[in-house]
């Protein structure tokens, strides 16, 4: 089990950790954004509230986030070359960025982080700075909409699609496609949704027992849900891969799935 700062018990991933978890050693603010009754909840915004206390909400609220963060490590280790450009978009306090660069050894990479938040940059720039590894990070804030990609070995976007209109998605993936070296890789991970109304029943009441079972009251759920309901839109697994092809990628696999959150690797 993961013990979270106030010592109650946490739900996550404990049977598969060896390497090591980048949010164990940036904040250890607990998230009570949602605990007090609100008169009106406006749309979740990536504050300075949310940025001090993201890791224990992002942790207590996504099932396989635990997981997905260490094994980014081992898609850098598998696609990134020498002299190329890794992306993490989306990159909030740093995690993902973390992850990866302990496992990039090869001479001349960096891993260009992205995040439009001030408040996230701010934070992810001070957890760059305290970490000691040979890839370069350039931390930018930036809308990932508006960015260049170029000479791409790795892309990740770590569960950031999900707030792009759905209307932009195929531009970013076809922006991301042309800017990746052939043999290049995409990662994505989403909240997802299913077509199958049972399906869907059954993985939105696990999601919400994982919630309930990290300490989320009631309350602090349903205003939080109410404040993503217009920013947070989820795609099927299905309509992933569709967009995925139509950008362009031979090949999309999904690799990982906890209730109703999954994982994909797109290759060139
Ligand atoms: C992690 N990847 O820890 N341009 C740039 N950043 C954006 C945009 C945009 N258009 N829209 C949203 N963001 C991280 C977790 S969090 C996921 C990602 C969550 C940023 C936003 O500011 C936030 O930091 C991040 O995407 C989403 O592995 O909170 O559920």
């Amino acid at each position: 089990m993961c013990v979270s700062a106030d010592s109650s018990t946490t739900i996550c991933a404990t049977y598969f950790n060896p390497l090591q978890v980048e949010h164990d050693k940036m904040s250890k603010n607990k998230d009570r954004i949602y605990a007090r009754p609100q008169d009106m909840i406006v749309d979740f915004r990536f504050d300075e509230q949310v940025a001090s206390v993201f890791p224990d909400m992002i942790r207590r609220s996504v099932p396989g986030y635990d997981t997905i963060i260490p094994l980014l490590g081992l898609f850098a280790e598998r696609f990134v070359h020498a002299n190329t450009n890794i992306y993490d978009l989306g990159c909030s306090l740093g995690a993902a960025s973390l992850a990866m660069g302990r496992y990039i050894t090869q001479p001349g990479c960096t891993i260009i982080a992205v995040d439009n938040a001030e408040a996230m940059v701010q934070q992810c720039r001070a957890n760059v700075a305290q970490a000691d590894m040979a890839a370069d990070i350039d931390v930018r804030c930036a809308d990932i909409r508006e960015i260049v990609f170029d000479n791409a070995s790795l892309v990740v976007i770590n569960f950031t699609l999900q707030f792009i209109e759905p209307e932009q998605r195929l531009t970013l993936l076809k922006n991301i496609y042309q800017g990746l070296n052939p043999g290049g890789a995409l990662v994505i991970a989403d909240k997802i949704v299913f077509a199958a109304p049972a399906q869907q029943h059954f993985e939105e009441a696990m999601h919400l027992d994982f919630k309930k079972a990290n300490g989320y009251s009631e309350l602090e759920i349903s205003q939080k849900r109410t404040a993503l309901e217009k920013v947070l839109i989820p795609d099927t697994l299905e309509t992933h891969i569709d967009r995925l092809q139509q950008a362009g990628f031979a090949h999309a696999y999904p690799w990982f799935q906890c209730f109703n959150f999954g994982a994909l690797c797109a290759i060139k």
